[in-house]
């Protein structure tokens, strides 16, 4: 089709966040773990100082939002406390909102939440699938947008709650009773992001089908984040001869390939530890997915 196109052309509408300007393209997220422990070693930072430093180069790379978080999601990984959660992430927050960015708090903590929104933090993403009803009664209360991803309980024994029939179904199902939940809890329809949740009480096979079906996801009506960034199913796709996984560190070509084929779906945000390939790629599936080469509006 000629003419103008939907901004948000791709297989999946994407609906208005309440809160958020639409960009006409998908969003990318920066990942800022403030954490010694995390997955992966890229975004990863144990010094708010040195977080700090990493959120202001990815805004000058064209972050659309930076996800702040002070808690591991790695599988098996264990609590921090919440005091030591709190010390790491409101520094950043604070100092990421003051040099103009847009902040998410990647937390399953209400206290940490609500301390991060009162630094200037935008989003909730909340990791633990609505779990906390204390978490939605203050993202209810404030009404900031909010990031439901799928999961099936804590890091700590996610892997074993890897068991699906159909884990298109199942996540579809699961995803919309916690929707259910999270409005029930006072948090409006509109201020609401779903995630899939790639890895999260997944393994590889079930990450590569949800990917292959983005599109089921659909039916929520609510627009998607997806997180593939250097996950181990990268790595066990790209496994040498001998079945040793790519390494972490070595998967980054292979997230610019899932950002630009989940932009060009039509999510409305993806979740990636290294922001200036991502921002490019996502301006890639837009003129791709439009037939249009699109000047990014300047304000
Ligand atoms: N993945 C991680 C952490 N937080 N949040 C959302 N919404 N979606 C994700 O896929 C997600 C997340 C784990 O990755 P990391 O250790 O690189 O942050």
């Amino acid at each position: 089709m000629h003419g103008s196109p939907h901004p948000s052309a791709g297989r999946l509408a994407t609906p208005p966040v309440r809160g958020l300007d639409d960009l006409g393209r998908t969003r990318v997220m920066g990942v800022l773990n403030v954490t010694p422990d995390s997955f992966s070693d890229g975004g990863t930072f144990a010094r708010p100082a040195d977080a700090v430093r990493a959120g202001r180069a990815m805004l000058a790379a064209g972050a659309d939002v930076i996800d702040v978080g002070g808690e591991s999601t790695r599988p098996g990984a264990g609590r921090v406390h919440e005091a030591e959660e709190h010390a790491r992430v409101v520094p950043v927050v604070t100092e990421l909102v003051a040099a103009g960015g847009v902040v998410s708090v990647d937390t399953t903590r209400a206290s940490v939440a609500a301390a991060a929104l009162d630094a200037g933090a935008a989003l909730v993403n909340d990791v633990s699938g609505g779990a906390r009803p204390e978490l939605l009664a203050l993202v209810a209360e404030r009404g900031v947008p909010y990031v439901l991803m799928h999961a099936r309980g804590p890091s700590a024994d996610m892997t074993s709650r890897a068991v699906y029939t159909d884990v298109v179904a199942e996540v579809v199902t699961e995803l919309r009773g916690r929707l259910d939940a999270v409005l029930a809890a006072g948090i409006d329809l509109g201020s609401v992001i779903v995630d899939p949740g790639i890895g999260f009480a997944k393994n590889a096979a079930h990450n590569w089908t949800l990917l292959a079906h983005l599109d089921a996801l659909a039916v929520l009506e609510r627009p998607l984040l997806v997180g593939t960034s250097r996950k181990t199913f990268l790595g066990r796709l790209l496994a040498g001869p001998d079945g040793t996984p790519r390494p972490v560190d070595d998967r980054e070509d292979a997230t610019q390939a899932t950002t630009a084929l989940a932009a060009a779906a039509g999510v409305w945000g993806v979740r990636v530890h290294a922001v200036r390939p991502a921002a490019d790629a996502v301006r890639v599936a837009r003129a791709w997915t439009t037939g249009e080469a699109w000047k990014e509006p300047t304000t």
